[in-house]
């Protein structure tokens, strides 16, 4: 598959409603959009790097300067057997795994293109439809957050996450559990919580939880290993993991029973299969997250969750809940807390380009360089 040009966008997406989590509001969805061409076809990904570091390190200031000076030049202007081929030429990069994954999913999209294939099936997936649960901002008032978790519950999503900080837990959570007594319900602390705060998380033990996503710091295996060893609850990393090794240590020394993968967070499918398969070395169940990506990620994310051992309900919930207008021509939407995969060769949408053009913020076109930025 020759690599022939890259087209880099920073795109801003207005939510449907502004969504909050311990580390900030979101109003708008703001991301980097990478199409590649090559052999008269076109693969797509989109980076889940945000304006400021503040779930991980990267940025989309960052990452821009990265891709189009240092890694696209590297991989532009060659042949690439396979996905694995492309990423051994990158693999002297360390960190910026949102970057790195940017560049890898939109190069998957174009490889099954080419094999004229679904990812899901050039990945290995095992399912045509993805069970889903929803993710739920901190609202402003615990009734609000007990209407929408009903009302998610109503239109079959299979989990409600409830997004908490210190001083929004306990009470929120014993109000969603009392409405909805049969659904799971899990919490997302992104990160808010110490074990200073450990009476808290102690009260959250008790309430029937399915999991806590990651209560502590967001680079601290250690400390969720001291706190899993106290709860029953079990944990589920998310910031933490950005590797398979990662996964290994975090399950190994038991820092966590389950992991939300995000393709996105850790470097590309590749890497995601990788962190899927070490859980399921370990008995550990994964689930896909998400990061409020448009039509592009969340299509990406669902081939993804087709894997065996992605068994518990994902947050790719339908993209009407977060946008009013995508900006890919086909609905990604739920029945039944089922989400179809989208059908078709790759990722099996296609991007709505007048639509999109009016979202860009930023275009920058990338061809081969004679000389690669990155070296050899
Ligand atoms: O931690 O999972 C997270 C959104 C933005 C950043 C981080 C997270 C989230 C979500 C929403 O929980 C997931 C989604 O609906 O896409
Ligand atoms: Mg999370």
């Amino acid at each position: 598959m020759q690599l022939e040009r890259a087209e880099l966008r920073v795109v801003s997406l207005p939510l449907l409603k502004p969504f909050r989590t311990s580390f900030g509001v979101m109003t708008d969805k703001n991301f980097i959009l990478l199409r590649l061409f090559g052999g008269g076809l076109e693969g797509v990904a989109e980076g889940v790097m945000d304006l400021r570091p503040d779930f991980r390190e990267e940025t989309i200031s960052g990452a821009l300067a990265l891709l189009q000076e240092t890694v696209l030049p590297a991989v532009l202007g060659r042949d690439w057997r396979n996905p694995e081929h492309l990423m051994g030429r990158l693999s002297g990069v360390r960190g910026n795994r949102m970057a790195l994954a940017t560049v890898e999913m939109a190069f998957w999209d174009l490889w099954a293109r080419s094999l004229g294939q679904p990812l899901s099936a050039v990945l290995g997936g095992v399912r045509d439809a993805v069970p889903v649960g929803v993710s739920l901002g901190i609202q402003s008032s615990v009734d609000a957050t007990v209407d929408s978790a009903v009302q998610h519950a109503e239109q079959g999503y299979r989990r409600i996450k409830l997004k908490i900080q210190p001083g929004w837990d306990v009470d929120v959570v014993r109000a969603v559990k009392a409405a909805l007594p049969g659904t799971p319900v899990t919490v997302d602390a992104n990160a808010a919580y110490s074990l200073a705060h450990l009476n808290t998380l102690r009260e959250l033990d008790t309430l029937g939880l399915d999991y806590m996503e990651q209560p502590l710091a967001w680079n601290d295996m250690r400390d969720h290993a001291k706190l899993q060893a106290l709860m029953n609850t079990p944990l589920c990393l998310d910031e933490c993991i950005t590797t398979a090794q990662d996964a290994r240590k975090a399950l190994e020394t038991a820092a966590c029973r389950l992991v939300n993968i995000k393709v996105g967070r850790v470097g590309g499918h590749l890497e995601a299969r990788r962190v899927h398969d070490v859980a399921a070395s370990f008995s550990a169940p994964v689930w896909c997250g998400g990061m409020l990506e448009s039509g592009v990620g969340r299509a990406h994310n669902i081939h993804l969750a087709t894997l065996e051992n992605f068994t518990k309900p994902g947050d790719t919930s339908s993209s009407s809940r977060y946008w009013a207008r995508d900006l890919i021509h086909e609905p990604l939407e739920t029945s039944g807390g089922m989400m179809s995969v989208p059908a078709g060769h790759g990722i099996g949408v296609t991007l709505d380009l007048p639509f999109l053009d009016t979202i860009t913020q930023r275009k920058i076109e990338v061809g081969p360089l004679r000389q690669a930025v990155a070296g050899r």
